[in-house]
């Protein structure tokens, strides 16, 4: 049975993810869009769907069975509550919300309808290597871990669109659920130091150091580069008692000529985790299907953007900042 799905936010990866429902997986079909540039809408729109006014109308349209919100993240939270009120399976890109205050109140809201209705859109966790290298530290050969590295540049972001909170609160959300994920550990506190600001991001604090330290002991140190303009680079080392493993750089294939050896660099998201993003619509897909989610759930939206508020804290207070989480509810134990 095919699932119909309507799409909210048809900007990059909005139009992204059209287009991987539509040309690449299977038993899905788009059958609405919404965005508030009617414009944008239209021209994303495709064959057949339906353009909306308003998220909440496409939401509650009958020919909607599911939803994906690609909207920007201080716009999820309303739409989520949407979703959850019209009882529909809704994936959302990260981050889920964008405060505290408005995770709880979606995950108030899917605790008091007792089933999981949202995914977020954290697909590293869907990401092959990813998954190969948290084999390898679940295995448990290399011993426990002791400090992980979790490297993550872009070559640029959207100028005016991208804050001076953003790197905390839209970028390090991947490399905190990551670490939680990777390290089958939880975060307990935040620290953040800020080197010498590189001169291509502007008015934006960037590059920017954050220390996450895990409930084990384990510390995790990410380097967040927005501007680093020759490419889209995320690298992951685990330092383990009795070794250390490490993600591939992608894409593998090691060219030799007359200038070197190298590997080619991604451009951005879209072509680093192609794979990772049609991994993770597969099992949505399969799961809305039955009218539930699966992976990343609310708890786990809840807990990096708890780790970004307080690593916002610590920018002001250059101090460590810790992160405490409400008793995680029944719904979310595994
Ligand atoms: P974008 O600016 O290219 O597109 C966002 C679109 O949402 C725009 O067309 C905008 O008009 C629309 N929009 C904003 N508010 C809206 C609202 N209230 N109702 C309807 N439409 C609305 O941004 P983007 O890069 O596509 O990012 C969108 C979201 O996806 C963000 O939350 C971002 O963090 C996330 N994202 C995730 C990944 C990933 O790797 N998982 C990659 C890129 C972006
Ligand atoms: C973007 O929104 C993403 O989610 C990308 O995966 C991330 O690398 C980038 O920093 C964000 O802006």
């Amino acid at each position: 049975m095919t699932l119909r799905v309507g799409v909210i936010g048809t900007g990059m990866i909005g139009q992204d993810h059209i287009r991987r429902l539509t040309k690449v997986l299977q038993d899905v079909e788009v059958v609405a869009v919404s965005d508030i540039d009617q414009a944008r809408a239209s021209q994303a729109a495709p064959a057949g769907a339906e353009v909306f006014d308003t998220p909440q109308a496409l939401i509650r349209a009958d020919m909607v069975e599911a939803v994906v919100i690609c909207s920007w993240g201080a716009a999820h939270e309303e739409q989520l509550l949407d979703c959850i009120a019209a009882g529909k399976p809704v994936f959302c890109e990260k981050p889920m919300v964008t405060s505290e205050a408005a995770a709880l109140k979606v995950i108030e809201a899917e605790v008091a309808l007792g089933r999981r209705l949202i995914q977020v859109g954290f697909m590293r966790r869907f990401d092959a290597d990813y998954r190969n290298l948290k084999a390898v530290i679940d295995e448990g050969y290399l011993g426990a871990p002791l400090m992980y590295r979790s490297v993550h540049r872009n070559a640029s972001v959207p100028e005016g669109l991208y804050t001076s909170e953003m790197p905390l609160n839209d970028t390090l959300v991947h490399d905190a659920d990551i670490s939680r994920w990777l390290l089958s550990d939880e975060i307990v506190g935040v620290e953040v130091r800020i080197p010498k600001r590189s001169s291509r991001g502007g008015e934006l604090r960037d590059p920017t150091l954050v220390l996450l330290r895990m409930a084990s002991g384990v510390i995790v140190d990410v380097e967040i580069s927005v501007n680093i303009d020759y490419g889209y680079d995320i690298r992951g080392e685990v330092s383990c008692e009795n070794g250390v493993a490490a993600l591939p750089n992608r894409p593998a294939t090691v060219i030799s000529d007359r200038h070197g050896i190298r590997q080619r660099i991604p451009v951005d998201w879209r072509e680093r985790f192609i794979e990772a993003y049609d991994q993770e619509f597969r099992e949505w897909i399969a799961a809305a299907r039955d009218g539930g989610a699966t992976g990343p759930s609310a708890w786990d939206g809840y807990v990096s953007t708890l780790t970004a508020d307080a690593a916002l804290r610590a920018v002001t207070s250059g101090h460590y900042e810790a992160v405490n989480t409400i008793s995680k509810p029944a719904l979310y134990e595994a």
